[in-house]
């Protein structure tokens, strides 16, 4: 029953968070070492790549951004906690994953970093709650992600597309998140008012499901019509919400904007997870891919990015970057790995 599959589902969640939860000595590891600054480190160049940087970098560099923005220090977020708490969410994605990895959420949470840090005046828009509840999302946003999408989780009858109706995946992310949050030892919200919590938990969720590309091409409708104004107040509730889901959406697709070849390496792994997909949907349900998941469509990928660049990213980064023009280099990276891509699929 619904009942049933519901607290089946809590328990396994329960049970998921524990079993990922980091080793004691890998924590104290963690704790003692002098983190790297900002910039040696590079986390402030919206050019980041984590590729070669070796695994203890990254959980380091994760706990500079939180350092950086004050956030230990405003939540009194307990320092062995906050540790404890990035190497679990870092245990929480899957290594078999080609895309969908723990570097995908680094490199999503860095976007991030950069946006807020490089800029004032979204630094002046966001309270520090909203700030925090962003770091958090963006650091959460995939975890557990199978390297299949929603419609394939929806066709495959799992529990999981059961027990959520829509963004089957994005819901599980945040439930997790929500699981490892409560764990013991890595309660990094346990500084907060009970109020405070509640806001932060509510705007944390709100974010992870933004991530959804069929809600971001819903919802950016509104936030097109904002840019195109002279001057947004950011007053209202339900502006920065619709602010933070556009960062989130920015942010999660930020490998469009690398240099070009960090840009063909990660478009590269996106395709080696849909063609995987691919593969298991034509064994499992015998039915013909879609095309960007079909291997036999390999030749068209650079169409097919240049497809997506026009419809999903380019129209986002223009707005972005002309409400804050700090963010403009995610825009030139995406224009030049446009220009990158057509090139190739004139050449094919
Ligand atoms: C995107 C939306 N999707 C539901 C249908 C396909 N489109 S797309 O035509 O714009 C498209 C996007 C087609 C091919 C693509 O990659 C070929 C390697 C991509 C693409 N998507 N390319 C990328 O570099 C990246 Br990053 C992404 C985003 C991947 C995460 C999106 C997860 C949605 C699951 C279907």
């Amino acid at each position: 029953s619904q009942m049933n599959l519901f607290r089946h589902s809590l328990f396994s969640l329960k049970v998921l968070a524990y079993h990922i939860t980091a080793a004691e000595e890998e924590i104290q590891a963690l704790q003692e070492v002098s983190i790297p600054s900002a910039e040696s480190l590079h986390i402030l160049d919206f050019h980041f790549s984590d590729f070669g940087l070796p695994e203890d970098l990254t959980t380091q560099a994760t706990v500079r951004m939180f350092l950086d923005l004050n956030l230990v220090q405003d939540f009194k977020i307990d320092y062995k906690s906050l540790c404890q708490w990035v190497l679990t969410v870092r245990r929480g994605y899957r290594n078999n994953v080609p895309y969908h990895n723990w570097s995908h959420a680094l490199s999503t949470a860095q976007s991030m970093f950069a946006m807020l840090m490089g800029s004032d005046e979204l630094q002046g828009i966001f309270s520090r709650l909203e700030i925090f509840a962003l770091m958090i999302a963006t650091l959460n946003h995939d975890l557990d992600h199978r390297g299949v999408s929603n419609s394939y989780i929806k066709r495959s009858q799992q529990p999981l597309a059961q027990l959520y109706g829509h963004s089957s995946l994005e819901n599980h992310h945040y439930n997790l998140c929500l699981f490892i949050l409560n764990n013991t030892g890595s309660q990094i919200l346990s500084g907060l008012s009970p109020e405070d919590r509640k806001t932060v938990l509510q705007m944390i969720k709100r974010a992870i499901l933004a991530t959804d590309l069929a809600v971001y091409m819903v919802r950016r409708k509104d936030f097109f019509s904002l840019s195109k104004k002279s001057k947004v107040s950011w007053k209202s509730d339900k502006q920065r919400d619709l602010l933070r889901s556009m960062l989130m959406t920015a942010s999660d697709l930020s490998a469009i904007t690398k240099p070009w070849p960090e840009q063909k390496r990660l478009a590269n792994l996106v395709a080696m997870e849909f063609f995987a997909q691919g593969d298991k949907e034509k064994k499992e349900f015998k039915i013909k891919p879609i095309d960007i998941m079909n291997r036999e469509n390999s030749t068209r990928l650079p169409y097919m990015q240049v497809e997506y660049i026009d419809d999903i990213c380019y129209p986002l980064y223009k707005a972005v970057s002309k409400l804050f023009d700090t963010c403009s280099p995610m825009l030139s990276g995406c224009k030049k790995n446009r220009e990158n891509w057509l090139h190739m699929a004139e050449e094919a």
